[in-house]
């Protein structure tokens, strides 16, 4: 190893070596070796088995995971065609042109992004989207795109997940170089929850599309237009991908009541999205609110307004969402988000084994193979097995999404947090506050951020044991969650119709709000010497280059980068450990395989765990391929 380095070594290779240059050059020491690598990892097998994974809370232990099924496919075939061969032949114009004059109607799957973000708290891992990758983009090619990336899928894949997310865009797109990708982009807030630097977005933008981006879903939390030109303008500048202007869908168009988002409204915003340059329009109804009737109005009305195709997106919360497809697909939509039936239905997407099969015989029918399509539901049914200390416990749609009107991708992580608040058993009160808060703010567009935001203050609320009289009636007594002064402040920018100004005065007291860009307030971001500082700070026992992507990992969630980078330091690799030892440990006698890296697999057997010493060290012994590893954990239960 130590020769390796030698030959590697740049003022080696270049034949400048000094007679001090041994002493000189101390990275000659650091050794990639695999023996480290495997000692890292029983590491974290051993810390995982002797204190439980810090993710999982409670473990059932009467549950019985079953191996999935791995849907079979020809591994010989090369890639049929798909919409990513489409897109680099014609160019995102054309592309859109295409989608337009197309009359069959297309399906978005969104299995690997929004649909576990909605029903398993975005827990999904790499490792369990690869395994059906390959084999789904061979047998299902006619898929318009695939939601891989974005959302919150972002910050779990490094707070939770210990992964890169980067690395996640790359194996998949590697695994399914035909099908078009897709991601969801906070317009302004990028992948976070708060406003970035216009050129920290620009160079997020131009880095996803790099690294496997086709589709970029824009939308901003307030549906501000100021925040989503920006980003509709570095797609069109920085790549060669789909820039996807989206609104927001909230309120109900066929209540007179509710006339801040009436019809004209949703009109006229996307006929600004349009003029930003937006090659498609998408109708994101996050919280699941755009009902059968209401989709037919919209989704008709924006047909003879616009020029661009129409892409729907909805939440099956109240479990009568297929119905809204129907009647949008009858009024011309162009392509709507469906999950696979395992993954699908409640506070996710609706099904799409099932939509495809209700579009069989029609007019606008997408032939595709049923079966194969089946037998990936089926995986994914079996799959989520493994994720359910996830699972949110909504067992049936609810019409109580009319009232409180929470995202999806926000309702199943309300549980753990109201639990984690010691609000279990008063999570329908958080969610009636939830609605109440949402009027007091002067009825917004909620989704990430701004939902956060409410969600914050509902759940301030219940547990204080306070209601929005005493908000009203007492507020400068109230010490507000963080998030909501800075909201009110502007930061996340302007809501539609501005802010309720008696409201803000209460929470911001003397504190003056502002009301231009939020990232108009922020340091642009000095790459060539900050991406070298960032280089400086983490070195220590890091066993490859960095990369811009890392660079733009840490500048969006800092802290939670620093976590990772601690993490990888000391148990390297994570993300290719089974789905079940990564959670859950293993059983004595138990025999793993583990990728260490393309090609390299390690067997790893778990002979047996022994007694904490008086320390509280338990030694664990292991088998790597064979030869005898023990680790000894520091028990912290
Ligand atoms: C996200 O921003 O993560 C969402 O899914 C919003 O619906
Ligand atoms: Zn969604």
């Amino acid at each position: 190893a130590f020769l390796d380095n030698i030959l590697n070594d740049a003022t080696f290779r270049k034949g400048e070596v000094t007679v001090n240059y041994i002493q000189n050059t101390p990275e000659l020491f650091k050794f990639k070796e695999p023996r480290n690598r495997a000692t890292k990892m029983v590491n974290f097998l051993g810390n995982v088995i002797v204190n439980g994974n810090p993710d999982v809370k409670i473990i059932d232990p009467t549950k019985k995971l079953v191996i999935p099924e791995v849907p079979k496919f020809d591994e010989q075939r090369a890639y049929p065609k798909g919409t990513k061969d489409l897109l680099t032949e014609m160019g995102p114009e054309k592309f859109s042109q295409w989608l337009k004059a197309e009359k069959k109607i297309h399906f978005t799957d969104t299995t690997m992004r929004d649909a576990h973000q909605s029903l398993l708290a975005t827990r999904m891992r790499t490792t369990d989207m690869l395994s059906v990758a390959e084999g789904f983009a061979k047998n299902h090619p006619e898929v318009f795109s695939m939601e891989v990336w974005g959302g919150a899928t972002f910050d779990v894949c490094m707070r939770f997940l210990k992964e890169n997310p980067w690395e996640r865009l790359r194996l998949l797109r590697e695994a399914m170089p035909n099908v078009l990708f897709q991601m969801l982009i906070r317009g302004s807030n990028g992948v976070g929850y708060t406003a970035y630097p216009d050129n920290l977005i620009e160079k997020f933008v131009e880095e996803a599309w790099e690294n496997g981006v086709d589709i970029f879903r824009i939308f901003d939390s307030l549906n501000w237009m100021e925040s989503i030109a920006p980003c509709i303008e570095y797609v069109r500048t920085k790549t060669n991908g789909i820039a996807e202007g989206a609104m927001c869908y909230t309120g109900d168009i066929l209540d007179p009541k509710r006339s801040k988002y009436n019809l004209d409204y949703y009109l006229r915003l996307a006929k600004d999205i349009e003029n930003a340059g937006a090659h498609i329009l998408a109708i994101k109804d996050m919280a699941g609110l755009l009902k059968p009737y209401a989709a037919a109005e919209l989704v008709s009305a924006l047909k003879a307004e616009i020029n661009i195709p129409i892409h729907l997106h909805t939440h099956d919360t109240s479990s009568v969402q297929s119905a809204t497809y129907i009647k949008a697909i009858e009024a011309g939509v162009d392509v709507v988000d469906v999950a696979l039936g395992g993954l699908s239905g409640l506070t996710s997407q609706p099904n799409f084994n099932a939509m495809a099969e209700a579009m069989r015989h029609q007019e606008r029918e997408n032939k595709m193979d049923m079966q194969s399509l089946n037998a990936y539901s089926n995986y994914w049914t079996s799959m989520r097995e493994y994720y359910y200390p996830f699972e949110s416990g909504l067992k049936s749609g609810t019409g109580e999404v009319y009232k409180h009107e929470i995202p999806g991708g926000q309702y199943s992580n309300l549980v753990p947090q109201a639990e984690s608040l010691g609000l279990k058993d008063r999570f329908n009160e958080i969610t009636r506050m939830y609605g109440d808060v949402n009027q007091l703010f002067g009825d917004i567009v909620k989704v990430t951020p701004s939902s956060k935001v409410v969600g914050d203050m509902a759940q301030y609320l219940v547990s204080n044991n306070l209601t929005i009289k005493d908000v009203l009636e007492k507020g400068e007594s109230i010490s507000f969650p963080e998030s909501v002064k800075s909201f009110f402040r502007g930061d996340l920018g302007q809501p539609v119709g501005g802010f309720p100004k008696d409201i803000q005065k209460i929470i911001l007291r003397d504190e003056s709000p502002y009301t231009n860009r939020p990232n108009a307030h922020l340091e642009p971001v000095d790459f060539e010497k900050e991406f070298k500082e960032f280089q400086e700070k983490f070195t220590n026992g890091m066993d490859r280059e960095w990369e811009i992507t890392d660079f733009l990992s840490y500048k969006l969630y800092p802290k939670v980068f620093e976590d990772l980078y601690d993490h990888y330091v000391k148990y390297g690799k994570v993300m290719h450990i089974p789905t079940k030892n990564f959670f859950y440990g293993m059983q004595p006698g138990e025999e793993i395989i583990v990728e260490l890296d393309k090609g390299k697999t390690l067997l790893i057997t778990l002979v047996s765990v022994g007694e904490a010493n008086d320390d509280g060290e338990v030694t664990v012994f292991f088998k790597i391929n064979g030869q005898t590893r023990n680790v000894e954990i520091k028990d912290t239960s």
